[in-house]
Formats: C-alpha cells, sequence, structure tokens
C-alpha cells in the first residue's frame, strides 16, 4: 500500500467545472485509462450520512456474476436472482459478510444485507471461475471510473481520504487511500496511477 501511494500524483485545477466534487482519472503504471475502480470520498461527516440503497442486485447470467464489482453504501440488501437453468451456489468468506446461499434457481427469498464496510469477494461452489465483488462503502460519495477511466464524485465540501479500489490490485480488500480537500469552488481533479494494477 506504501508503494502504491509513492506512486501517486495530484494535479489541482479549482473551478475546472461547475459541479462541487472531484473528478478522479485513475491509471495504471503505462498511463492507460483503469475503468471499474471504485472511488470513494471518506470522512467521519460521510459515514454519518450513509443511508443504504435500494434495488441492489447481482445476477447470475451465462454463468457470470454481473455486475462483477458492485459498490454499495454499508447496510444495503443486494438480491442474487439467478436467470441461468443451471444452479449456483453464491458464498462468500470475507471478513465483511461471510455467507452462502445454497444451490438454487430463481431468486432467493432473503435478500443479503451488508453491514459492514469492507471488500465482499463472491465465488459459486459449483463454478469455479464466476467471482464477483461487493465493495461496502462508509459513505454515500462514491463512483466507478467509467471506460475512459474517469470517475465523478460529488460531495459537500471538507477533508476527505479519497480511496481507490480495484480487483487487479495487490491483495485486493486493501483499498488504497489519500488525503483530499474539497472547497467550494468547483470540482477538484485528481490524478491516481496504480503502478501495481494487475490487468484482469
Ligand atoms: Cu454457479
Amino acid at each position: 500500500m506504501r508503494r502504491v501511494w509513492a506512486g501517486w500524483w495530484l494535479a489541482w485545477s479549482c473551478g475546472w467545472a461547475m459541479a462541487q466534487g472531484v473528478a478522479v482519472e485513475v491509471v495504471d503504471g503505462q498511463g492507460r485509462p483503469v475503468p471499474g475502480a471504485v472511488v470513494s470520498l471518506e470522512s467521519p461527516a460521510a459515514q454519518r450520512a450513509v443511508q443504504p440503497m435500494a434495488g441492489q442486485a447481482i445476477v447470475q447470467r451465462r454463468r457470470q456474476f454481473v455486475p462483477a464489482v458492485l459498490p454499495v453504501t454499508r447496510g444495503t440488501p443486494v438480491t442474487f436472482p439467478n436467470e441461468d437453468t443451471v444452479r449456483h451456489h453464491v458464498y462468500s468468506f470475507s471478513p465483511a459478510k461471510r455467507f452462502e446461499l445454497k444451490l438454487y434457481i430463481g431468486t432467493p427469498a432473503e435478500p443479503v444485507v451488508f453491514d459492514r464496510a469492507g471488500v465482499v469477494v463472491l465465488g459459486c461452489n459449483i463454478h469455479d471461475d464466476m467471482v464477483a465483488w461487493v465493495v461496502v462503502l462508509d459513505t454515500p460519495y462514491f463512483a466507478e471510473s467509467s471506460a475512459q477511466g474517469v470517475a465523478s464524485v460529488d460531495a459537500p465540501a471538507g477533508d476527505y481520504r479519497l480511496q481507490v479500489w480495484h480487483a487487479g490490485l495487490p491483495a485486493s480488500g486493501v483499498p488504497a487511500a489519500q488525503p483530499v480537500r474539497l472547497d467550494s469552488a468547483g470540482r477538484a481533479r485528481v490524478r491516481v496511477v496504480l503502478p501495481e494494477l494487475v490487468r484482469l
């Protein structure tokens, strides 16, 4: 994590756009855009603003989890509908949420509530190549990076810890972090380099 930190650099531009928050450009060690990174702004105030999200689901379709990465706020219930005709057996051994949904077809009656912040790795007992990540966040201020590697996070002015997680980072589950200050003048712009990213 320390080495990841050392690879980061910041470019600030106040008043860069109208909206308040931060635009984060995530790139790998070669400067290529990194899609699918979860960028979040953490603070005590952000923690207090957390509300569970509604309507969250990870579908099993053609023996894959869709989406493979689902960022949610702490306390969010997630359903796991199986659209395949084969049965799946969804489980996680991650400390933030251990659970299993034994062999099933259709949608289990009860959603799984992700009540602790952290990265929850999901697998299927039947299909070893099925993998997904529920990224449980202690903040309502987050976004996923686009195909261009850009995540735009809106948040009130204040001091935050900017956290970036990606499934391809080593020891996934330990997000890289750095301090960031948002003022009310506009949107800050930050470039984050992840030199240790492994392309999945
Ligand atoms: Cu399966």
